[in-house]
């Protein structure tokens, strides 16, 4: 499809799956889940997030950034989860850790635009994303927002990585097949993407 763009079907089992929702609800408890707003206007998401790990990804009026604490309790994110962290390892070749997990949940009519992941400083790096719970229709394009896109379904188990020319792509998620899964009790979809935000081995 895309150089960099590698797509894992069923990449995790159930066990697997069912181990990362407790470890989310875990990050929730301490991180809840809030509603992000918009760059300029402050219209919510109808997606609702949380993050783990160094540096949050958040968005609220004046603009994108990432962040060390939640925007809402003002704490701490919580670390990152080890089976994370070694589905990094495992799959990347990137010579440091991942700083952000962040979590995003879709209930029913939840969708994300098409965007360009382009707020880490780190763009050799490449992002890790693990689909839980209902399917989803994911759109990616090139990195040209209005060139040809292509549709692909991700079933919960997915992991897809983005590297390379992939990881400046346009995508989003057009919408949530609510109900198509029995792994979270009220349905839905979590994707969790891992990012590393800072150039490492370079002093700040
Ligand atoms: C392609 N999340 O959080 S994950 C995001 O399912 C985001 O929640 C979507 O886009 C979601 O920024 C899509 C798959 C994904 C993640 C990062 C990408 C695809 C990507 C970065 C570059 C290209
Ligand atoms: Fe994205």
């Amino acid at each position: 499809m895309m150089n960099g763009l590698r797509i894992l079907p069923g990449y995790l089992d159930l066990t697997a799956q069912q181990a990362l929702v407790k470890e989310i609800r875990r990050i929730a408890t301490v991180a809840p889940l809030y509603r992000p707003r918009m760059q300029g206007s402050g219209r919510p998401f109808s997606v609702q997030m949380t993050n783990a790990g160094p540096l949050g990804w958040v968005s609220d009026e004046s603009g994108y950034r990432y962040q060390p604490h939640h925007p809402v309790t003002g704490q701490p994110w919580p670390p990152i989860p080890e089976p994370l962290l070694a589905l990094w390892r495992s799959l990347t070749r990137y010579p440091a850790e991942p700083e952000c997990c962040l979590v995003n949940y879709y209930g029913q009519g939840a969708r994300m635009g098409l965007h360009q992941d382009r707020d880490e400083e780190a763009r050799d790096a490449p992002v890790l994303s693990v689909s839980l719970g209902d399917s989803a229709v994911f759109r990616v394009g090139g990195p040209e927002r209005g060139g040809k896109t292509t549709s692909v379904k991700l079933d919960s188990g997915t992991v897809l990585v983005l590297g390379g020319a992939a990881r400046m792509a346009f995508h989003g998620i057009d919408r949530i097949l609510f109900g198509s899964s029995r792994l979270l009790p009220k349905g839905g979809r979590i994707n969790l993407t891992l990012r590393r935000v800072t150039h490492p081995f370079l002093a700040d």
